[in-house]
C-alpha cells in the first residue's frame, strides 16, 4: 500500500494517473499547499525541496519526491509503462527530463503569472507564452513522428507531460495550432485510468 502525499496540480495528478494504470493500492493525502503545508519539517523530511508529491511505500516506509522519480520507480518496479532496454528506457527519461526541466517550469510560470501575479507584468507574459509556445511545439513535431511522447507505446512520459499540456486553455494558448497534441491529449485523457487518476487526484481532504 502506498501513501501519495499530493495537491490537485499537474505535478500531484501524475502519480494517481500512473497508480490507476498499474492498478496498484494506494491511498491520498491531501497537502494544502495554500496553508504552507508543504514546508513543514514533517513534510520536508520527506520531500527536502519542500513540494508535492510524494510518494510512501507503506512495506518499507522509504519515501520518494520528485514527480518524474517517482514515476520512473513505479515504473521500472512494475515491468510497465517503460521499455525493458537500455536504449528504450534513456528515450523514456530524455523526455521525462525535458517536462521536468523545461515544460513544467515554463507552462509553470505562465500560469503564476496569467493567474496569480499581484501585479500585471506584460514582459514575463510575453516571454513565458513564447517559451510555452515553443514547446508545444516541440512535441508536436515529437506527435507527428510517434504516437507516444516516448516511442509507440503509452509510457510514463506520456504521464509527465499529459497533466501540463492539457492546460492550454488556462494557460490561453489555442490547442488547433497543434493538431496532433490536441489529437494525443484527447487520446490519453480517454484512458480510463487517466480519468480514475484524475477523480482521485481531486479528493478532499481527510478530516
Ligand atoms: N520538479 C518537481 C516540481 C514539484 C512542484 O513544483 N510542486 C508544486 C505543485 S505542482 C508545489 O509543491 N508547490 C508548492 C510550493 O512550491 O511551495 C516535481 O516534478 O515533483
Amino acid at each position: 500500500m502506498y501513501t501519495a502525499y499530493l495537491a490537485d496540480t499537474p505535478n500531484g495528478r501524475k502519480i494517481p494517473i500512473a497508480l490507476e494504470e498499474l492498478a496498484l493500492d494506494y491511498r491520498v493525502q491531501p497537502v494544502d499547499l495554500g496553508a504552507d503545508e508543504q514546508h513543514t519539517p514533517a513534510f520536508e523530511r520527506m520531500s527536502p525541496n519542500g513540494k508535492i508529491p510524494v510518494l510512501v511505500d507503506g512495506a518499507s516506509g522509504a519515501a520518494l519526491f520528485e514527480s518524474n522519480a517517482i514515476l520512473f520507480h513505479l515504473a521500472a518496479t512494475s515491468g510497465r509503462l517503460i521499455p525493458d532496454n537500455p536504449a528504450g528506457r534513456a528515450t523514456v527519461l530524455q523526455w521525462l527530463f525535458l517536462q521536468a526541466a523545461s515544460i513544467g517550469p515554463m507552462l509553470g510560470q505562465l500560469w503564476w503569472f496569467r493567474h496569480a501575479s499581484p501585479t500585471p507584468n506584460p514582459q514575463a507574459l510575453a516571454r513565458y507564452t513564447k517559451e510555452a509556445r515553443r514547446l508545444y511545439g516541440v512535441i508536436e513535431r515529437r506527435l507527428a513522428t510517434t504516437p507516444y511522447i516516448a516511442g509507440d507505446s503509452y509510457t510514463v512520459a506520456d504521464i509527465a507531460c499529459w497533466p501540463w499540456l492539457v492546460t492550454h486553455d488556462e494557460l490561453g494558448l489555442d490547442i488547433a495550432a497543434w493538431p496532433a497534441v490536441a489529437a494525443w491529449l484527447d487520446q490519453v485523457a480517454a484512458r480510463p485510468a487517466v480519468q480514475r487518476g484524475l477523480a482521485r487526484s481531486a479528493e478532499p481532504a481527510h478530516v
